[in-house]
């Protein structure tokens, strides 16, 4: 009797008709295989082996090279389910429009049958998933950011419970490009690019759109957070979740490196893009990581500021957009010393540090396993999970929102996830800079409407015993040069203090209209380059620039209609009121 997953990937080779179907068991041989093949055809090109053993370069279709959020849909029977902030399409539609393109689509390539897992091989929160590709680069990736082949098999044996995720390449042109989920089935189908997240589909497609789905039918978070633990000189380690947009800092926050001023710190990742959380026996709310490998952004990533990253990228890592130096290194804006003389830019063009171009693309990226960055803590495939004392809300706000503040409580955390705002990035197509609503940071990732989103959020608040602190954090506030305000980086740590300090009841704050503010005093910056003025601005409420924020919120609620919860509304009222009252005002404002 054939499995279900035979049966299925009969169907799909049926239909896409490739030359041939290679499951992927996930081995050493296997990689070198589809490595080899690769540099024969020129879609892979070995670095330099000495300097980055086992690493490559793929240059994508330079129109593939970002999320196309246009193009991603979710497929829900009922258009209301979808939400307005999610492209639909009728589920029969879609599959008309998209079977189109897919009918005959693997002509002439390989199919590829690449079974992984979400999360710790035994974790009971992990998930099978089985990705069909005609893109070897596809499978190559797969085998970084998850745990693919074999033991996906193994775990899965003859069961139908697994996420189905069909992709092919099609031609690449953006015309015939469709990303598509179809929840209620547990079905992914994106054709037409090779590009990380519309292509990596056990990433954003399953391990967020599909799963926060299921993550509220079945009573837990599927969120784009990223997880550390940060242990303290008196051995005491605390788990913060957060929770930031695309090109926002979370790889950089998941692995920071004290710096030298904070003695006796230490910062273990968990994870750094993506965070399944459960309530706990004991009414805690624990992560896990699901993926096993970090697709990061290249640009401004050196020594300094991340460096564990540079630790972990040099072996067994794909660059994807990246500029090529005459050694066959890779090199991007921002990385460690000065910019090569020459170079060939992401798009296999000569290069100089005068061409009016950038070398590597804004959003070009690196894979990497996760295992090889030295900081992962000891507690990364616990299959419980970690526990978690804090969420961290934070968005690129050159304006407005201070480095730090936490809510009131958990309906007032939720709100103030639920209000976050970011500039734009790289990361997704279309224009960079512009503040746009970007609620948990979830807004192109969470598969429903984000009116029921918000309404999980405070079911799951109630049935926590011990939820975690809410908190609000900003490194990117700016002064009137566009000069950052603030350090960032490893500095940032110096803000986790205040958190965990707030979290153990051991420090005071500031209430204020918007939220418990630090007290300049509590926030150590000795060493730091940050002016008592500077720290002032940092922190300060202003009630104007607030004010226009609330009535900005009122559109967001509206806009997403009368699925929001009132709960929300009222929090945006009681902001208001609070504003206008003078709420008590920090005493250092
Ligand atoms: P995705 O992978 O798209 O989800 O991005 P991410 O949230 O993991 O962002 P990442 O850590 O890769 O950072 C994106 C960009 O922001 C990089 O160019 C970083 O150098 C920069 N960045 C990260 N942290 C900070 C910070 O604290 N301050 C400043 N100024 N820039 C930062
Ligand atoms: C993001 O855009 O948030 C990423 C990269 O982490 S992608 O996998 O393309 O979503
Ligand atoms: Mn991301």
């Amino acid at each position: 009797m054939p499995t279900p997953l035979e049966l299925w990937v009969d169907e799909c080779a049926k239909f896409t008709k490739p030359d041939k179907v290679h499951w992927c068991d996930g081995s050493d041989a296997e990689n070198q295989q589809l490595t080899k093949e690769m540099l024969r055809a020129g879609t892979l090109y070995a670095l330099n082996q000495q300097a980055y053993p086992n690493c490559y370069l793929h240059r994508s279709d330079p129109t593939d090279v970002a999320r196309t959020e246009h193009l991603t849909f979710v497929c829900t029977k009922q258009k209301e389910d979808a939400g307005p902030n999610n492209n639909w399409m009728e589920p029969k539609d879609a599959k008309a429009k998209l079977g189109a393109l897919f009918n005959g689509a693997m002509r002439g390539r390989t199919m590829y049958v690449a079974p992984y897992i979400l999360g710790p091989v035994n974790s009971p929160y992990s998930k099978v998933g089985v990705e069909l590709t005609d893109s070897p680069y596809v499978a190559v990736n797969m085998r970084i950011m998850t745990r693919m082949g074999k033991a996906a098999l193994n775990r899965l044996g003859g069961s139908n419970d697994f996420v189905k995720g069909l992709h092919s390449l099609g031609d690449l042109s953006p015309e015939r490009r469709y990303i598509a989920h179809f929840p209620e089935e547990e079905l992914i189908w994106s054709i037409g690019s090779g590009y990380g997240g519309n292509a990596l589909l056990a990433k954003k497609c399953h391990a967020l759109r599909i799963a926060s789905w299921k993550a509220r039918k079945e009573g837990w978070l599927a969120e784009h957070m990223l997880v550390l633990g940060i242990e303290e000189p008196s051995g005491r380690t605390t788990y913060i979740a957060a929770a930031f947009p695309s090109a926002c800092g979370k790889t950089n926050l998941a692995m920071l490196i004290p710096p030298a001023s904070q003695k006796g710190y230490k910062v273990w990742t968990v994870g750094e893009d993506i965070a399944w959380m459960h309530i706990g026996d004991d009414g805690r709310l624990y992560a896990i990581n699901p993926e096993a490998g970090f697709f990061g952004v290249a640009p401004g990533t050196n020594s300094r500021t991340n460096p564990n990253v540079m630790a972990t990228l040099n072996r067994n890592s794909i660059f994807t957009n990246v500029a090529l130096t005459h050694n066959k290194t890779p090199y991007w804006e921002g990385m460690d010393g000065s910019p090569p003389h020459e170079a060939i830019d992401w798009q296999g063009k000569p290069w100089t540090p005068h061409s009016l171009t950038k070398a590597a693309h804004p959003n070009s990226r690196f894979t990497t396993p996760a295992r090889q960055c030295p900081t992962m803590s000891p507690e990364w495939e616990n299959p419980k999970g970690v526990p978690i004392s804090a969420i961290l809300f934070g968005g690129r706000r050159a304006n407005l929102i201070p480095l730090v503040y936490q809510a009131f409580n958990w309906q007032h955390g939720v709100f103030l996830g639920a209000t976050m705002a970011s500039e734009t990035t790289a990361a997704a197509t279309g224009a960079v800079g512009v503040v746009r609503n970007d609620p948990m940071a979830m807004l192109p990732f969470c598969g429903y409407h984000m009116g029921d989103y918000f309404a999980h959020w405070l079911n799951v608040g109630k049935k926590l015993k011990h939820p975690p602190e809410i908190f609000r954090v900003n490194w990117f506030r700016m002064d009137n040069q566009g000069k950052y305000l603030w350090p960032g980086f490893g500095e940032n740590l110096r803000v986790l203090r205040w958190v965990i300090g707030r979290v153990h009841g051991e420090v005071t704050a500031d209430q204020t209209a918007i939220g418990h503010l630090p007290k300049p005093s509590s926030l150590d910056i000795t060493g730091l380059d940050v002016s008592p003025d500077t720290l002032r601005e940092l922190l300060a409420v202003d009630k104007a620039g607030w004010l226009k924020a609330v009535e900005g919120q009122k559109a967001l609620f509206t806009g997403f209609g009368d699925r929001v919860p009132k709960a929300m509304w009222q929090e945006s009222l009681a902001l208001k009121a609070r504003l206008e009252a003078g709420a008590k005002a920090p005493s250092h404002a």
